[in-house]
C-alpha cells in the first residue's frame, strides 16, 4: 500500500530519466504508473496535455488529490521529500543550496543547452512538432554544452560528485544532459577525462542503468 502516482512521461527521454533515476533511487517505483505521451505525434502540444503542463513538456507528476506537478526539480524534490529523509536534494541549509545551484547550473549550461540543439539545429521532433526552428542559435548552443562539460569536468576533478561527497539531483540532472548528448551525437570531448570516468561510474548505477525497463509492469521479467 502506498499512494499512488501518475508520471506522463516519455520511456527514453532524457529529461523523463531524471525523474525515473529519482524514482528508484527513493525506491518508490511501486508508487508509480507510468503514462506513454508521443512526443512525435506531439501530443504533449495538444490542449489536453497543456491543462496537465502549461509549458508542453515532460515528465508530469500527477498526485492522487488532481494535483500536477511539472519541472524535473520540483518532482524530485516532491519525491525526495516524501519519506521526510531527503537524499537527493540536499538536508541542510547549505547542501539544499549547493543541490539546487548545481543542478540549475547543469540545466542550463548543459541539458537544456542540448535540448535546444536538438530542436533547433537539427530536425527534432520533426516538422509537425518544431513549428519554427533557428539553427544558428542551436549551434550556438551546442558550442554552449561543450563549454559545460568542460566545466563539469574541472568541478568533477575536485569532488567525487557534481555537488560534493554525495550523489544528489545535480549528478542526475548531468546525467540526463549526457545522455541527451549521447542521443544527439555531441560526445564528451576526450580531455574531460574525470567528467567521462564519473559518466561510466553512473552508467553503472541501477538507477540510470534500468532506467528505460523500469516501466514495464513490476514482476515482468
Ligand atoms: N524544464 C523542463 C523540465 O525540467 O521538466 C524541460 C522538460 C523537457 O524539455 N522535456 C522534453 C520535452 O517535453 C522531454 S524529452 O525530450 O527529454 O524526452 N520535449 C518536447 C518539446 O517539444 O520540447
Amino acid at each position: 500500500m502506498g499512494i499512488m502516482m501518475k508520471i506522463y512521461d516519455w520511456p527514453t527521454g532524457p529529461y523523463p530519466a531524471r525523474v525515473r533515476i529519482a524514482l528508484a533511487e527513493k525506491g518508490l517505483r511501486s508508487q508509480v504508473e507510468f503514462v506513454l505521451v508521443d512526443l512525435y505525434k506531439g501530443e504533449h502540444k495538444k490542449p489536453e496535455f497543456l491543462a496537465k503542463n502549461y509549458s508542453g513538456t515532460l515528465p508530469v507528476l500527477e498526485l492522487d488529490d488532481g494535483t500536477f506537478i511539472g519541472e524535473c526539480t520540483a518532482i524530485t524534490e516532491y519525491l525526495d521529500a516524501l519519506d521526510g529523509a531527503p537524499t537527493l536534494t540536499g538536508r541542510t541549509p547549505r547542501e539544499k543550496g549547493v543541490i539546487h545551484m548545481m543542478s540549475k547550473r547543469a540545466e542550463l549550461e548543459l541539458l537544456d543547452a542540448i535540448s535546444i540543439y536538438f530542436h533547433h539545429g537539427t530536425p527534432g521532433l520533426g516538422p509537425h512538432v518544431e513549428i519554427y526552428q533557428n539553427p544558428e542559435w542551436g549551434f550556438r548552443q551546442r558550442d554552449k554544452a561543450l563549454r559545460g562539460m568542460h566545466y563539469f569536468d574541472g568541478i568533477l576533478r575536485g569532488q567525487p560528485f557534481v555537488a560534493g561527497d554525495a550523489f544528489t539531483m545535480a549528478d542526475i540532472t548531468v546525467i540526463g544532459g549526457l545522455i541527451f548528448a549521447g542521443l544527439v551525437n555531441v560526445p564528451v570531448p576526450p580531455e574531460c577525462e574525470a567528467l567521462l570516468a564519473w559518466y561510466a561510474a553512473m552508467q553503472e548505477r541501477p538507477s540510470v542503468k534500468n532506467r528505460i525497463t523500469m516501466s514495464e509492469p513490476i514482476g515482468a521479467s
